[in-house]
C-alpha cells in the first residue's frame, strides 16, 4: 500500500464530503433528512459503488457499502460512522469514520477478494441531534432500541414534525429493508479524538477504553410577557429571568463536583424575543457527562432541583423533559487488545484513553463487541470549521482499521 497515495485519497475525501453542507464561514452543516443530508447520502451512495462496494438503504436512511462473502450463513463486521454533523461543524466529525472505510474496504477487496465474513461500512443517518431532540438515530435503529414512540411528538426549531421530514427524505415508508440487524459480529468506529490529549503527547491512535454517559434535558420555563416599561421588577413573572438563575446554579454546582463532570448549556430560546417586552418563555437544553452512571444520575437530580427551586422562586411553571440518558459504556477488551498489537506491530505511538464525546459506538456496544479508535484533533479543536486532522493521521487510522478489519473478516473467528 502507498501510504502517500492513502494520504492524499483520505484528505480529499474529506474535501470532497465537506462540500455537502458547506457553510459560507467556512463549516459543514448536514443535518438529518436536510437536502444536504439527502445529497451527501446520495453522493456517498455514488462513491461506495464507483470504490466497488455493493450498496443498499435502511428504511431509518443508513446507508450501507458492503463486501459480501462467499459464505450465505456469514456474519457481518460493520465499521463507519454518522453523516450529519452539528451546525457549523467541522469536516471529519464523523464523516472521517466513514471515509476510512470506504478506503480500508476498497483496499481489502482488490487485495484480497471475498471475505470469510461480509464486511461493512455503514454512513449512520444521525448521531448529533442538531435538527431534532434526539440523538443516535442512526445506530438506536440498528440495535432496535430506536425511541420510535417519541417521534410523533418531536419537531426541528422551525416546527417540521420528525415524520414528515423523515417520509419526505423517502424514508420511514417501508420502502427498504428494516434497520434492526441481528448479523453484526463486531463493530469499529474510526473517530477524531475531539480532545487535545493525543496532540500534546504526540501520540496517533487513541484506543477507548469506555464512552462517557450522557444526559440531554431540555428545561422550559414560562412565566408572563408584560411591558418592560410599567412592570416594576416584583410584580414580573420573567421567564428568562430564572431561566438565567437555574443556569447560572446548574454551572456553579457543576464546578463544586468538578471534573471529570461536564455540564453545557448549548441552547436557549426566548419567547416573544423582543427587547421591550418581558419574556414569558425561556427553554434551554443541558447535556451533562460522566464515566459514572451514579453520579450522572446523582448530578441530574441536583440539576432538576435546582430548576424547580427557582422557578417557585420567580413564581414560573418549569418543564423538564429529558430526551437522552445513555450509560457509559467500556469497549471490548479482545478488540482493545487486537488494535494494541496492530499498533505495536505497525509502529505507531498509541495510548488507552477514554472518550469524553459520545458516539455511535456505545449505542453498538451494548449489543455487539465494540471498538472505538481515535486520530488526533490538531489544537482539540472539534464542533468548530476550524476543526482539522493531518492527512499522516488519517492514513494512520485508516491503516489500523485495514489490519483490524482484516483479521476480523478473514482471518480468526471473530468474537460470536
Ligand atoms: O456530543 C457529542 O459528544 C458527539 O459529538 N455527538
Ligand atoms: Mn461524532
Ligand atoms: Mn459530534
Amino acid at each position: 500500500m502507498n501510504i502517500a497515495d492513502l494520504q492524499q485519497q483520505a484528505e480529499e475525501m474529506v474535501e470532497w464530503l465537506a462540500a455537502y453542507g458547506a457553510d459560507p464561514e467556512g463549516g459543514v452543516t448536514r443535518l438529518l433528512y436536510t437536502s444536504s443530508w439527502i445529497e451527501a447520502q446520495q453522493a456517498m451512495d455514488r462513491k461506495m459503488r464507483a470504490m466497488g462496494l455493493d450498496t443498499y438503504y435502511d428504511d431509518a436512511g443508513n446507508l450501507f457499502g458492503r463486501i459480501a462473502s462467499e459464505d450465505p450463513e456469514a456474519g457481518t463486521i460493520l465499521t463507519g460512522s454518522h453523516v450529519d454533523t452539528v451546525k457549523c461543524g467541522g469536516k471529519y466529525d464523523g464523516a472521517f469514520g466513514i471515509i476510512a472505510g470506504l478506503l480500508a474496504l476498497r483496499y481489502l477487496k482488490e487485495t484480497y477478494g471475498p471475505p470469510k465474513r461480509n464486511i461493512e461500512v455503514v454512513s449512520l443517518c444521525e448521531e448529533e441531534g442538531s435538527r431534532f431532540p434526539l440523538t443516535f438515530w442512526g445506530s438506536t435503529n440498528i440495535t432496535g432500541t430506536a425511541p420510535t414512540d417519541h417521534i410523533a411528538q418531536i419537531r426541528d426549531s422551525e416546527g417540521i414534525p420528525f415524520v414528515e421530514a423523515m417520509n419526505k427524505a423517502g424514508f420511514g415508508l417501508g420502502h427498504y429493508r428494516s434497520p434492526l440487524r441481528k448479523d453484526i459480529l463486531s463493530f469499529i468506529e474510526l473517530h477524531i479524538e475531539q480532545g487535545a490529549i493525543l496532540e500534546r503527547e504526540q501520540t496517533t491512535i487513541g484506543i477507548v477504553e469506555q464512552i462517557v454517559g450522557q444526559k440531554r434535558l431540555t428545561i422550559e420555563c414560562s412565566g408572563e410577557a408584560n411591558h418592560a416599561g410599567t412592570t416594576p421588577m416584583g410584580w414580573r413573572k420573567d421567564a428568562l429571568r430564572g431561566a438565567s438563575q437555574m443556569i447560572v446554579a446548574i454551572m456553579e454546582a457543576a464546578d463544586r463536583r468538578g471534573a471529570p463532570l461536564v455540564a453545557t448549556v448549548g441552547k436557549i430560546e426566548v419567547e416573544p424575543n423582543v427587547s421591550n417586552v418581558i419574556p414569558d418563555k425561556a427553554a434551554f437544553t443541558l447535556d451533562i457527562r460522566h464515566p459514572q452512571g451514579d453520579v450522572l444520575d446523582a448530578f441530574c437530580e441536583e440539576a432538576v432541583a435546582i430548576c424547580f427551586a427557582a422557578a417557585q422562586d420567580r413564581g414560573l411553571q418549569v418543564k423538564v423533559n429529558q430526551h437522552l440518558d445513555v450509560r457509559p459504556v467500556g469497549m471490548d477488551a479482545s478488540l482493545l487488545r487486537s488494535i494494541e498489537t496492530i499498533c505495536q506491530a505497525q509502529g505507531l505511538p498509541y495510548r488507552l484513553m477514554p472518550s469524553g464525546a459520545g458516539h455511535d459506538a456505545q449505542i453498538m456496544a451494548a449489543h455487539y463487541p465494540t471498538s472505538l479508535i481515535f486520530v488526533p484533533s490538531h489544537r482539540g479543536i472539534s464542533h468548530n470549521p476550524a476543526e482539522y486532522t493531518s492527512k499522516e493521521d488519517l492514513a494512520a487510522g485508516v491503516q489500523v482499521l485495514i489490519r483490524l478489519l482484516y483479521e476480523l473478516g478473514y482471518e480468526k473467528e471473530t468474537i460470536s
